[in-house]
C-alpha cells in the first residue's frame, strides 16, 4: 500500500510532517514530494504519472493561500485525493479551505482541518483498510487503545 505525501513548498512541511508521523506509526509506506500547481505545473503533471506507475493508492496534498495543488492533482488523476488547507496566508486558512473544499463536481478533493496533516494520513489509513487486512486490525487496535486511555484520563477529574 503506498501513499503520496505532496506538499506546495517548502514551508509546510511542519504541517505535512504530521501525517507523515502517523504514516509511519500505523506502516504504511509513503513518499514525498515538493511540487507546485502555479509555480512548476509539468512538473506536477510528470510526477503525478509517475505516481500512477508506481502504485500509489492515496494522494495526500498540502497547501496554502489559493491552494490549488489538491484539485489541480485531482483533475490529473483518479487516485483519491486528500487535501490539508493549510494556514501560511493572512486568512488563517480559510483561502486554502475553501479552494478545496469547494472543487466543482466531478473531481472531488476530500478535505480535512486547516492544519490538520494528521487527519489525512488518518483518512487516508481507512480509505487503505478497505483493501489490507493487516492495516485494519492495527487502525482497530489504535482506537482501542485511544478509547482506553480517554476512559483512563477522564472517568474522574481533579477541579
Ligand atoms: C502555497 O503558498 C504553499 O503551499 C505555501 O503554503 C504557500 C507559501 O509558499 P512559499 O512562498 O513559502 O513557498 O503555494
Amino acid at each position: 500500500m503506498k501513499v503520496a505525501i505532496i506538499l506546495g513548498s517548502q514551508s509546510d512541511t511542519g504541517i505535512m510532517k504530521k501525517a507523515a508521523e502517523v504514516l509511519r506509526e500505523l506502516g504504511v509506506d509513503f513518499s514525498a514530494h515538493i511540487l507546485s500547481a502555479h509555480r512548476a505545473p509539468e512538473l506536477l503533471r510528470e510526477t503525478v504519472k509517475a505516481l500512477e506507475a508506481a502504485g500509489t493508492e492515496v494522494i495526500i496534498a498540502g497547501a496554502g493561500l489559493a491552494a490549488h495543488l489538491p484539485g489541480v492533482i485531482a483533475s490529473q488523476t483518479l487516485i483519491p485525493v486528500i487535501g490539508v488547507p493549510i494556514g501560511s496566508g493572512g486568512l488563517g486558512g480559510l483561502d486554502a479551505l475553501l479552494s478545496m473544499v469547494q472543487m466543482p463536481k466531478p473531481i472531488p478533493v476530500a478535505t480535512v482541518g486547516v492544519d490538520n496533516g494528521a487527519n489525512a494520513a488518518y483518512l487516508a489509513c481507512e480509505m487503505l483498510a478497505l483493501k489490507y487486512e493487516d492495516l485494519r486490525e492495527r487502525l482497530a487496535l489504535f482506537r482501542e487503545t485511544m478509547k482506553a486511555g480517554f476512559r483512563r484520563n477522564t472517568t474522574e477529574v481533579a477541579l
